[in-house]
C-alpha cells in the first residue's frame, strides 16, 4: 500500500492513452494517493482575527442590503479549498451581519446551520415559528428543512458566525431550499417555547422525536457558562481538553446536530493541554480569555471572538493565558456514526 507509482514505459503510457476515451484509469497510478496510511487533507490550519474582518463586515454593510444579498455572509474560505466556499471539507462557515431595522427573510433548506453570537444583543432567529432573542456566546440551531429568518428590532449591528453542513450535502447531491411568500414567518408559538418544553431536563409525555436534531434550537451562553463555573470547582482537568462539554439533543442523548458536533471548554489560566489530533477537521472560536495553539507549525494567539481552523489529523495543544472559553465545531457525528472518527491522545 505504501509502495511507489509503478515506472512509466511508453507502452504503459499508450494503454492509457488507449483507455481514457472509454472512461477508463489504471488504478496502480493513483492507489497510493486513493488510500494514505493516514489523512492527507488540503485543509489548511488558519486564524481569522476579529478586529481584522469586522471592518470588511461593517463595509459589506454599507454595500449591499440584507434585502438584496439574502444573507450578507462574509464566507470564511480556507485557503486549501479555494473557490469552495467551506472552511473545512464538509462544513461552510461565515460571518453575518444584520443591521438595526433590516430582515433576513424567510427560506428553508435541506443543509442545516449553526449560529454563534459574536456581537450584538437582541435581534431574533425565528424557526418554525418560534423567534430566539440572541445573546453573545448563545449557540443556536436551525435544523434541516425549517423554515427561518432573522430580524434585528435593536439599535445595534448583531453579527453571528454561521456554521453550515453545505459542502456535505452537496457533496451528496442532496441540496433542496425554498422559500415563503412572505418575507418574515408568523409567530405561532411563544417565544422560550422549545425551551420550556425539551430546555428543563423534561419533555411532554406522549412527544416523539421526528427528526435527528435537537427541539431545543437555542443554547443560552448564560446555561453553558454557569455550567462550566460548577465544573471548574472539582478540578478534574482532562490533559487534552481541560473542562470540554458537547451539546447534546435531550430526547436522545447525541449530538445536539446529526451532522455537525458543537463543544464549549473551558482551559484555566496558564493551563497547557497534552498534543491531541482527530480525525475531525475542527473550526474553533474563542468566547472569552486569551491565549494560543499551536497547530502545524503555527501558533495562533487568539482573544474574543478570532476563529481558527484545525486540519484532520493535525496534532495541536491550547495554551490559555487567561481562564479561556473555546467554542468548537466540526462533522464529527457524521464520522462517528460511520465507524470513521478516530483520536489520539498520545498517552493521555
Ligand atoms: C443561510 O441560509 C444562512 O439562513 C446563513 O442565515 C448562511 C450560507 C450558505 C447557505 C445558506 C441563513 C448560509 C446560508
Amino acid at each position: 500500500m505504501e509502495g511507489s507509482v509503478p515506472t512509466h514505459t511508453t507502452e504503459r503510457e499508450a494503454f492509457y492513452r488507449e483507455i481514457a476515451p472509454g472512461n477508463l484509469a489504471p488504478l496502480w497510478e493513483v492507489l497510493h494517493s486513493l488510500v494514505t496510511p493516514e489523512p492527507v487533507t488540503p485543509v489548511q490550519p488558519v486564524m481569522w482575527k476579529y478586529q481584522d474582518v469586522r471592518p470588511f463586515i461593517e463595509r459589506a454593510g454599507r454595500l449591499i442590503t440584507a434585502a438584496e444579498a439574502e444573507r450578507r455572509v462574509l464566507v470564511l474560505e480556507n485557503p486549501g479549498l479555494k473557490g469552495r466556499s467551506s472552511i473545512t471539507h464538509s462544513l461552510f462557515a461565515g460571518m453575518q451581519l444584520i443591521l438595526p431595522g433590516e430582515i433576513a427573510r424567510a427560506h428553508r433548506h435541506a443543509a442545516s446551520a449553526l449560529r454563534f453570537i459574536l456581537e450584538g444583543k437582541g435581534a431574533y432567529t425565528a424557526v418554525d415559528g418560534e423567534r430566539t432573542y440572541m445573546n453573545p456566546g448563545d449557540f443556536i440551531i436551525t435544523p434541516s428543512w425549517t423554515f427561518h429568518d432573522h430580524g434585528n428590532t435593536t439599535a445595534t449591528p448583531m453579527v453571528w458566525l454561521d456554521g453550515l453542513d453545505v459542502p456535505l450535502v452537496n457533496l451528496l447531491d442532496t441540496s433542496f431550499q425554498e422559500r415563503t411568500a412572505a418575507e418574515s414567518q408568523e409567530e405561532t408559538r411563544h417565544p422560550g417555547d422549545s425551551m420550556a418544553r425539551f430546555g428543563a431536563g423534561l419533555m411532554p409525555v406522549d412527544w416523539k422525536p421526528k427528526t435527528r436534531t435537537s427541539p431545543v434550537f437555542t443554547y443560552p451562553y448564560e446555561h453553558t457558562r454557569a455550567a462550566l463555573d460548577t465544573m471548574k470547582r472539582e478540578q478534574d482537568w482532562d490533559a487534552c481538553h481541560g473542562l470540554k462539554l458537547k451539546f447534546i439533543n435531550p430526547a436522545t442523548g447525541e449530538h445536539a446536530m446529526p451532522t455537525i458536533g458543537t463543544f464549549m471548554q473551558l482551559l484555566p489560566k496558564e493551563f497547557s493541554t497534552a498534543p491531541y489530533r482527530s480525525t475531525d477537521s475542527t473550526v474553533y472560536v474563542c468566547v472569552e480569555g486569551r491565549g494560543l495553539t499551536h497547530v502545524g507549525d503555527q501558533f495562533f494567539t487568539w482573544g474574543p471572538r478570532d476563529i481558527f481552523v484545525v486540519p484532520s489529523w493535525y496534532r495541536h495543544f491550547h495554551h490559555a493565558d487567561e481562564e479561556s472559553v473555546l467554542f468548537s465545531f466540526s462533522d464529527r457525528p457524521v464520522q462517528e456514526k460511520l465507524d470513521l472518527w478516530r483520536e489520539d491522545r498520545g498517552n493521555h
